[in-house]
């Protein structure tokens, strides 16, 4: 049996700025502002700001409306990876498998727990461990395979701890809504909305021959995770595989100024990052995503690798230049760097 832990920090930028600065206590904190302008979107907001309604990928304008008294504040991604690697370094320790997900997520294997009730256990000293070193709190799931625990860790944020037995899972999940599930996205729910399909225990139930028709293999898929089948396994993998970073426009645009200066910002925030790891990359992949929704990236790989902000901004550039050449009005942009290398962050991680 597989018992499986996930753990997400709660409204992370924002609790590390929390920490940082006592002041913001109890205050309204934003993240994401443009420090130049009220332009910028929102990258997390903590869960006071959300009692208005602000949630991420929201307009900074948008939400100052909302909330007019709120604290704005920009990215500093730097010192939230601090703050994260220091939180996983904790969490490594609690597992013999242990696999970062993102900035501040990642999934334990711990089976070896032998019961749900030792494995809460453990999952209450571990919350009481990143809270009393770092002062940030996490909420956990604990399921038989990872999508539940990860569906889980969300069920009941922030501060939570939801556990789902083998036999409890057709109860957890089958009222939730289909978008819960990873991958189903606005499109995708559309579509399922128009064969009736609204909660996980609807699309679970829905004939697996039709629901290809609607979707293709997608819908096979999709019938499986519904049915809380997930056999993917907690690899251990050096550190986050590609670090990426996307700008949500506040009005779609074609102004071929004001994307590419936009690149470059997102090129300058990648590099701050990739620079305090000591982390450097080979592949340059860029998103692009047109009013309609309709999303393409294009990517290319380096002859060697490079960490410098100049050779993100030469290669989003170029292959941005190459591939628009509509007036096609645009939503979403974003650069992601990957095929990292990571020789001076093991070397960090080592003297933990
Ligand atoms: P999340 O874990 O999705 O969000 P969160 O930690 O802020 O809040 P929650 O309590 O719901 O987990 O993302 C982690 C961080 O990634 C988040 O603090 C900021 C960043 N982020 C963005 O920059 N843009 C985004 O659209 C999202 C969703 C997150
Ligand atoms: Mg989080």
């Amino acid at each position: 049996m597989s018992i499986i832990m996930h753990i997400d920090l709660d409204a992370f930028f924002a609790a590390v700025e929390e920490r940082e600065n006592v002041e913001l206590r109890g205050k309204p904190v934003i993240i994401g502002a443009d420090p130049h302008s009220r332009r910028g979107v929102v990258s997390t907001a903590n869960y006071r700001a959300r009692e208005y309604g602000i949630h991420s990928g929201m307009p900074i304008s948008r939400a100052h409306r909302l909330c007019p008294d709120g604290v704005y504040l920009p990215v500093n991604f730097a010192l939230y990876w601090q703050a994260s690697e220091r939180v996983m370094a904790i969490i490594r320790r609690h597992a013999e498998k242990f696999q970062q997900a993102s900035i501040d997520e990642a999934y334990l294997d711990v089976s070896s727990a032998g019961s749900f009730d030792e494995a809460e256990q453990r999952a209450r000293a571990l919350k009481y461990e990143i809270f009393d070193n770092e002062k940030i709190s996490c909420s956990v799931g604990i399921a038989p395979n990872k999508l539940v625990a990860k569906i889980a860790s969300d069920h009941n944020k922030p501060d939570g701890l939801t556990v789902v037995r083998e036999h409890d899972m057709q109860n957890f999940l089958f009222p939730l809504p289909v978008r819960t599930l990873y991958g189903v996205g606005k499109k995708t729910e559309e579509v399922l909305q128009g064969i009736g399909i609204r909660t996980i225990g609807d699309l679970a139930r829905y004939d697996v021959q039709s629901l290809m028709r609607a979707l293709g293999r997608w819908g096979m898929y999709l019938h499986y995770l519904a049915n809380g089948v997930d056999e993917s396994q907690v690899e251990e993998i050096e550190g986050i595989q590609s670090l990426g970073r996307e700008v949500t426009f506040e009005e779609d645009t074609s102004d071929v100024i004001s994307l590419a200066e936009t690149l470059d910002a997102i090129a300058a925030d990648l590099a701050q990052a990739l620079r305090y790891e000591g982390v450097s990359f080979r592949t340059v992949a860029i998103k692009v995503r047109f009013e309609n929704f309709e999303t393409h990236t294009r990517q290319r790989t380096l002859l060697r690798s490079a960490a410098d902000v100049e050779a993100i901004k030469a290669a989003a550039r170029d292959l941005f230049e190459k591939f628009y050449q509509s007036k096609k009005k645009i939503r979403l942009i974003g650069i992601r760097v990957s095929n990292l290398s990571y020789e001076g962050r093991q070397k960090s991680l080592r003297e933990y």
